[in-house]
């Protein structure tokens, strides 16, 4: 994975984890310590990225899984070219809602594709790993009742079944086994208050190191 000066924050988790108020405390934590700060998120974050990620949460396409893995990296490589080399270049830190953990979880761990094929498009087509991973950690029925409470529509994957979020927070839960010092579980099952107190703590404690 190559070298770069600026520094590479994601935040993942399953269903309903709390992304959403978690990246905007990250966002003002760091801008308030006088950092410049990127934001993004996947699929997406470009206007292609965009194009992509309507494709692949509409409920109104069927993709088999080859496909749904392909379009993923496919707007990861728009995004790692287009935005975040560029900022991380010059020294800036770009913060992600979700990255390549996001594929070893869903098409890997939900899916069932071959790891090596997904270790495979992650070194030929991204090349870089984040620096920090925030895992906002969830029981699978907790994680879906809070998706179901906001009372919007379920996209195609928000669809899926109990088990295949097992086995993605599964999934999740052993990259961070394997990667301990760079993925960082929060317990996000806590009030959202809690959580931001976990998750900025963890920041704080990595930044200092
Ligand atoms: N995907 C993939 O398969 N492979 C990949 O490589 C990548 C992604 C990159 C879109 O991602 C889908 O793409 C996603 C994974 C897949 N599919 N699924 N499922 P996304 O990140 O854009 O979509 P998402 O995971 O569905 O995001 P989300 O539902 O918006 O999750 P969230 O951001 O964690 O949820 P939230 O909006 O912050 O919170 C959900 C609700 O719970 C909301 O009403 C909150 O007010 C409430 N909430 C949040 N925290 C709490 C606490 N602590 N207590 C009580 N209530 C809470």
């Amino acid at each position: 994975m190559s070298q770069h000066s600026g520094k590479l924050i994601s935040i993942e988790g399953g269903e309903g984890a709390g992304k959403t108020t978690v990246f905007n405390a990250i966002r003002q934590f760091l801008s308030d310590a006088g950092l410049t700060v990127i934001g993004t998120r996947e699929p997406g974050g470009t206007e292609v990225g965009e194009r992509i990620r309507q494709v692949l949460l509409s409920p109104d396409h069927r993709i088999v899984p080859e496909a749904e893995l392909l379009l993923m990296f496919a707007s990861r490589a728009q995004l790692v070219r287009e935005l975040i080399r560029p900022a991380l270049a010059e020294g800036h830190y770009v913060l992600t809602d979700r990255f390549t953990d996001a594929s070893f979880a869903y098409q890997g761990g939900g899916r069932g594709l071959p790891l090596a094929q997904i270790e495979a498009l992650e070194r030929d087509f991204v090349g870089i790993r984040p620096d920090l991973t925030l895992l906002l950690d969830l029981g699978v029925e907790q994680g879906m009742a809070r998706a179901h409470a906001r009372g919007q529509a379920l996209d195609r994957i928000e669809q899926e079944r109990t088990d295949f979020f097992q086995r993605v927070r599964d999934t999740y839960r052993q990259r961070a086994g394997q990667e301990p010092e760079r993925i960082v579980i929060i317990d996000a099952s806590q009030p959202q208050d809690d959580v931001v107190r976990q998750v900025l703590a963890a920041l704080g404690r990595w930044m200092a190191a």
